[in-house]
């Protein structure tokens, strides 16, 4: 059964961007709890930021789990990535997903990659940096296998990055990797802009699908764009997909409408 799941994002810097709740970390669960979310993505601005203990105690007090935790933030903040130039930024780089796999890890919740993949560039060519980023998966999804959970790993589209912005570019990534403990997270918001056939796409990341990012077309809430969601939760349900559709979405109109909204599809397309 697939499991529902809202983002909180925590990062003052990332102002504007695709996320439900915003800022408050114990308001944010509650509303969740009240609309029947079984879970909460979270967007920390750092791994220490936020206290294990007093997370533990909000997930437990309302009845949810822990979808995932982002990794973003060491881009949006730090302006770090796994392609820099520097040998020493890239270990950094390193270091802070480590870091939020040792904070997630033991909530039972993968960490995710998505823009810090970084891009290729002048200094580090295109196969450079696949080299790279290959090795730094290898890696840090071998530290995720101690937690019994996997690294997930998101294709974002064109204009975030031009390392892997597709299904196919992600299997081709992963499928070598000498482990087998990173997934692919599909967000249907990249898909959108990216694959040819979303529900295809999805079929065709088959096993390695470990988590979704459940958004329309224009990265509204589910249902406030164009997407069709019907062939897609067919994919998913053919696949026996059993993980999270997490709304990592803009609270349009404003974040109580937004994550009702997504709960509200989300019972008519997956249950
Ligand atoms: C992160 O999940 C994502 O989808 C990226 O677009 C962040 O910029
Ligand atoms: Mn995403």
């Amino acid at each position: 059964m697939i499991q529902s799941a809202v983002t909180i994002s925590l990062v003052q810097e990332a102002a504007g961007g695709p996320f439900v709740y915003w800022h408050d970390l114990a308001g944010s669960c509650q509303q969740a709890s009240a609309l029947g979310f079984d879970a909460v993505e979270v967007f920390p601005p750092s791994p220490t930021a936020v206290d294990p203990a007093e997370l533990r105690k909000l997930l437990s007090d309302n009845g949810l789990k822990l979808a995932a935790v982002g990794t973003g933030a060491g881009w949006v903040k730090q302006k770090l990535h796994l392609c820099l130039p520097d040998p020493a930024l890239r270990v950094k780089a390193r270091d802070y997903i480590r870091g939020i796999i040792d904070f997630a890890g033991p909530f039972g919740a993968p960490a995710i990659i998505g823009s810090m993949q970084g891009r290729w560039s002048d200094e580090i060519p295109k196969p450079d940096a696949i080299q790279l980023l290959s090795e730094a998966l290898v890696d840090l999804g071998e530290h995720a296998k101690q937690y019994g959970v996997p690294l997930l790993f998101e294709p974002i589209n064109r204009y975030e990055t031009n390392m892997v912005c597709s299904v196919e570019q992600g299997l081709a990534l992963l499928k070598p990797l000498e482990t087998c403990h990173v997934r692919l997270l599909c967000d249907l918001f990249h898909m959108n802009i990216e694959e040819v056939d979303i529900a295809a796409s999805l079929k065709q990341a088959g096993e390695y699908l470990g988590h979704v990012h459940f958004v329309d077309s224009n990265r509204r809430p589910a249902g406030c764009g164009h997407l069709d969601y019907a062939p897609i939760a067919k994919a998913l349900r053919d696949l026996n997909y059993n993980g999270y559709a997490s709304a990592e979405a803009l609270p349009w109109p404003n974040s109580p409408e937004a994550a009702k909204q997504t709960i509200t599809a989300f019972r008519k397309h997956f249950h």
